[in-house]
């Protein structure tokens, strides 16, 4: 079972998407994250082991190479692909059947960040945990915010950001929300952030991964 996490997390890191996909040629003909991650949740192993040991490894060791400018913006698309072909298969998983919902989340990237994939699994993960998730996409400014927000009543606003460039963006659309639509609840993420930041910018709840957002929406809508 490791190997196999081991294989999707290295699929996940080369971007290679699936087996017809031609990218990376030294793997051309193998089986790619699709098909990986199909054939590991079909042997029954944990969902959250794929997430984690498999994908989110895969991705996190891509990113570690793009540090040390051992990896560029064309490997990061790669994996980001591979990595979202994978996640096509968990969100069965992660689905709750639930069909009345607690509530809903509008969710979106902020401006000027086009990083989706943890907001993505955020969604995912909420809507599994019964939540309807209202998505409003990547590089969403305060205006878009406030407009889901009067076209959801009552929603959480969830923000996610993955540069620390665009957590200055955070901070001004998190203070339109609570200046314009003080009542909303407001949750943020992303890699850069901390408990500390969140705080500082009048955030209700800084969560570290989709779990934690999940947590506290339930806790407060109880
Ligand atoms: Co970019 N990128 N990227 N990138 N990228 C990072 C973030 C970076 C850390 C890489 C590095 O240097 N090691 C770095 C940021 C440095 C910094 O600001 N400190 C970086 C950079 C610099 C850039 C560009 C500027 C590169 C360039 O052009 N020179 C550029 C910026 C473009 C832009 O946004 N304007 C850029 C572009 C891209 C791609 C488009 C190529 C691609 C994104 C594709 C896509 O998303 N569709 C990409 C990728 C893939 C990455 C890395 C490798 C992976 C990000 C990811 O998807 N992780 C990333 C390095 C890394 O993270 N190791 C990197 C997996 C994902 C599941 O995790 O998003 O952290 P994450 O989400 C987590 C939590 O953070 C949390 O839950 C998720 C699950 O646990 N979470 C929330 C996230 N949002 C949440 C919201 C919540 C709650 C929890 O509530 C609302």
């Amino acid at each position: 079972m490791d190997s196999l996490l081991e294989l999707i997390a290295l699929h996940t890191e080369r971007g290679k998407v699936n087996r017809e996909a031609p990218y990376p040629p030294d793997l051309k003909g193998q089986e790619g994250v699709d098909e990986l991650t199909a054939r590991a949740l079909a042997e029954g192993v944990d969902p959250n082991r794929v997430l984690n040991d498999g994908l989110m490894t895969g991705m996190s060791r891509i990113g570690e190479k793009f540090s040390r400018h051992e990896a560029f913006v064309p490997d990061l698309l790669m994996a980001a692909r591979a990595m979202g072909a994978g996640m096509a298969h968990l969100k069965p998983y992660f689905d709750s059947g639930v069909t009345k919902h607690k509530g809903t989340l509008v969710i979106g990237t902020v401006q000027g960040d086009l990083h989706d994939i943890g907001k993505n699994l955020v969604a995912m993960i909420m809507e599994g945990g019964g939540w309807e998730v209202v998505d409003i996409g990547v590089d969403v400014s305060a205006e878009k915010f406030i407009a889901a927000i009067d076209a959801h009543p009552g929603c959480v606003v969830g923000l996610s950001a993955l540069l620390t460039t665009t957590m200055m963006n955070m901070e001004k659309i998190v203070q339109a929300i609570k200046t314009q639509r003080p009542d909303t609840r407001v949750i943020v993420g992303g890699a850069p952030l901390t408990q500390e930041f969140s705080e500082k910018i009048g955030a209700d709840h800084y969560s570290r991964d989709p779990q934690s957002a999940l947590q506290f929406l339930s806790a407060s809508s109880a």
